[in-house]
């Protein structure tokens, strides 16, 4: 591992902290992870940036800055990525997945809040991650009151934008939504000093949606009877798309994408024949949250699907390339944004849709429906998502839980017993 001490303290981090943080991550990366047979050689990628994560692609995203580039930091897959690339801008995922920022969110939110939004916060106030030190703005969201609360404690510490998000899905709402991005583009282009125009918008859609295409040529080949990859090799290849730069993720995504449509050919599975196949709902991992898919395939189990924004909701629909004007553009952004089905919106029978099309897509034995604690949404979705799946005759188990190691012994009971049940 290169030395990045400098380029850490440069950016003003805490050290002392950022080392414990350091012995921890490769520890559990190495179990949860390196222990896993037969993994797709194409992992290699994820595997050498998981081992530099606080090193290699912060190292880049400082060179772009002393470049002129702007870099943007955000919590939410609604956020339009297509609009900063367009300035020349570079997006970076922001949310916390780990236990170890959580006391320092602790320190300044409710207890009662849901981990993700502590450890995202805990990892700006502890100045432990060179994602929070780098980003020059950070791109907030109104869908959740925990964020919207949690962006005025960020906002003390980082310049702030906060993109105003519908809650339902009407036709107002989308123009509502078309007109949030055309004022999120003219802040991006003041900031970035770079104007945007249908070129180079143009441009930008084509590299989100090959990005996405690539991802779900991934997804696509966990649908086959034999299972080329992990759930959690598939979760880790999403976490750190968040991260990357969008054109080397596609590149990566393809060429994992390869060799598993290979395997699916040859009959290659990384489990057992009659491995029970399981689809997880609900809210997302952030990196390094590898919990829940972990318990699953350590149980016995094999996740072949994530119903989450770590998951299919991040990459599924591709917004219209045929547009050729801003404001056709920005409509068609904005459509592709909101056929996402987050929990936010009132009604969401469309979640509730995708949830069912894709058991059948994946031809899932169960489904195991998510809750990070405290996430009121996702919780309180978890009765029409239950009911409808029972309805379907397809299995399900609701669960909570949060970052911690707490729970874990408990939630290798269940799932252990929901596994054998479903045999
Ligand atoms: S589009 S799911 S990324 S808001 S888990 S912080 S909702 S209390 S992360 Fe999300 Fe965008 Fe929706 Fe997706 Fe709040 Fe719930 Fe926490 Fe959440």
């Amino acid at each position: 591992m290169a030395d990045y001490r400098q380029m850490w303290n440069d950016l003003g981090m805490d050290l002392e902290s950022h080392d414990v943080l350091c012995n921890v991550l490769p520890v559990a990366f190495g179990d949860v992870y390196l222990s896993q047979e037969n993994r797709p050689a194409a992992m290699d990628f994820w595997d050498m940036v998981v081992a530099d994560v606080h090193g290699i692609r912060p190292a880049e995203l400082i060179e772009a800055q002393k470049n002129g580039q702007k870099v943007f930091g955000t919590f939410c897959v609604y956020v339009p990525d297509e609009v900063v690339i367009a300035a020349n801008g570079i997006v970076t995922g922001l949310c916390g997945g780990s236990d170890f920022w959580v006391p320092a969110g602790e320190a300044v939110l409710p207890k009662g809040t849901c981990p993700l939004i502590k450890a995202s916060v805990g990892a700006r106030l502890s100045k432990t991650c060179p994602f929070f030190r780098i980003a020059d703005m950070y791109i907030g969201e109104t869908t959740c009151d925990g964020k919207k609360k949690a962006w005025e404690i960020l906002g003390k510490d980082v310049p702030m934008y906060i993109m105003d998000m519908p809650q339902m899905k009407r036709e107002k709402d989308i123009v509502k939504w078309t007109e949030e991005i055309k004022d999120f583009s003219k802040m991006i282009q003041e900031f970035t000093g770079n104007e945007i125009t249908p070129e180079k918008l143009a441009e930008a859609i084509k590299t989100i949606n090959a990005k996405r295409a690539a991802m779900e040529r991934v997804y696509n080949a966990r649908k086959d009877k034999n299972i080329p990859i992990s759930g959690k090799d598939a979760l880790l290849m999403t976490q750190i798309a968040f991260f990357d730069d969008p054109v080397r993720c596609a590149q990566m995504c393809n060429r994992l994408a390869d060799e598993l449509e290979e395997r699916n050919k040859n009959g290659i599975s990384v489990f057992p024949a009659g491995t029970k196949r399981i689809m997880v709902s609900g809210t997302p991992m952030a990196i390094p949250n590898w919990k829940l898919h972990h318990i699953i395939e350590t149980v016995g189990g094999a996740v072949v699907c994530e119903e989450t924004c770590t998951g299919t909701r991040y990459f599924e629909g591709q917004v219209d390339e045929t547009k050729t004007t801003l404001d056709e553009q920005y409509r068609a952004i904005a459509e592709r944004y909101m056929g996402i089905n987050c929990a936010c919106f009132t009604p969401n029978t469309g979640r509730i849709d995708d949830i069912i099309r894709l058991a059948k897509e994946y031809q899932v034995d169960g489904v195991i429906d998510v809750n990070l604690k405290f996430c009121c949404l996702y919780d309180t979705e978890g009765y029409t998502v239950e009911e409808a799946l029972k309805k379907e005759g397809i299995p399900v188990l609701g669960i909570e839980t949060d970052y911690s190691d707490a729970d874990a012994e408990q939630l290798r009971t269940r799932i252990e017993a929901f596994i054998e049940m479903l045999g």
